[in-house]
């Protein structure tokens, strides 16, 4: 191979490169888009931090009928937030954010527990939701 085609040949994958760059820039934002979406009008929310053994807040308070979204994350391990009476059942893990909505339809006080093994106390893990 002659000079000229050597730099024709590093020209082409010069510029294949900054193509393939290009392309793959929506899916590299992508992945930086925060997982949590923007909140709608009426929906209020309430951020809950899990812990070996317990959730902050504790008791959550909501008022029946309330649009609630729940945004979760861990300060230690996995753990998850279930409230049966509500629907909800959240998957929370240390360093990222997940969220749930759901409605506070029936007025009461209700148990939220760790639905993830998380360790010793996993069975006392739990915590209370008043719909008032
Ligand atoms: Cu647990």
């Amino acid at each position: 191979m002659n000079r000229v085609a050597d730099t024709k040949m590093i020209g082409a994958l010069t510029f294949a490169l900054v193509v393939v760059a290009f392309l793959a820039m929506p899916v590299l934002f992508k992945n930086r888009e925060p997982r949590v979406e923007p909140l709608n009008q009426g929906v209020r929310e309430i951020r809950v931090e899990a812990f070996r053994y317990g959730f902050s807040p504790d008791p959550i308070k909501v008022k029946q009928g309330e649009r609630i979204r729940l945004v979760g994350t861990s300060r230690d391990v996995a753990h998850s937030l279930v409230i049966p009476e509500l629907g909800v059942n959240l998957l929370l893990e240390p360093g990222k954010e997940s969220s749930v909505e759901f409605t506070a339809n029936k007025k009461g006080t209700f148990t939220m527990f760790c639905g993830v093994y998380c360790g010793g106390g996993h069975g006392s893990m739990r915590g209370t939701v008043v719909v008032e």
